[in-house]
């Protein structure tokens, strides 16, 4: 029999997922003023009025427009206030989350 020892060799392998990113939707409604879409895309998602006005023309032709992708609880946050701003003037404006693929 051999005297050398042999060690086995395990390492621990620890994998790191990246948290999740979110999407946030801007839905169309019939409803809520152009310019209010434009003005609540600027105070709750930092745009330019140039951008602002972009994704809620998008938004109005197709139904719907991607306004950014966050971490969970940021995306959570901002659609939740800016639904909320919409429904303090009484308007429908909806904005939801989905997770990315
Ligand atoms: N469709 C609305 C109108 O014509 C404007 C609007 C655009 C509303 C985008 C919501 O996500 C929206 N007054």
């Amino acid at each position: 029999m051999s005297d050398i020892a042999i060690k086995p060799r395990i390492k621990a392998e620890t994998k790191i997922e990246r948290p999740r990113l979110y999407k946030v939707i801007l839905h169309n409604d019939d409803f809520t003023p152009r310019e209010f879409v434009v003005a609540v895309l600027m105070a709750e998602f930092n745009m330019t009025d140039g951008q602002a006005h972009k994704v809620m023309i998008t938004a109005d032709r197709l139904g719907s427009c991607v306004v950014g992708v966050f971490a969970r609880d940021i995306a959570e946050t901002k659609a939740t206030r800016a639904t909320d701003a919409g429904r303090s003037m009484g308007f429908p404006l909806l904005f939801t989350t989905e997770p990315e693929e």
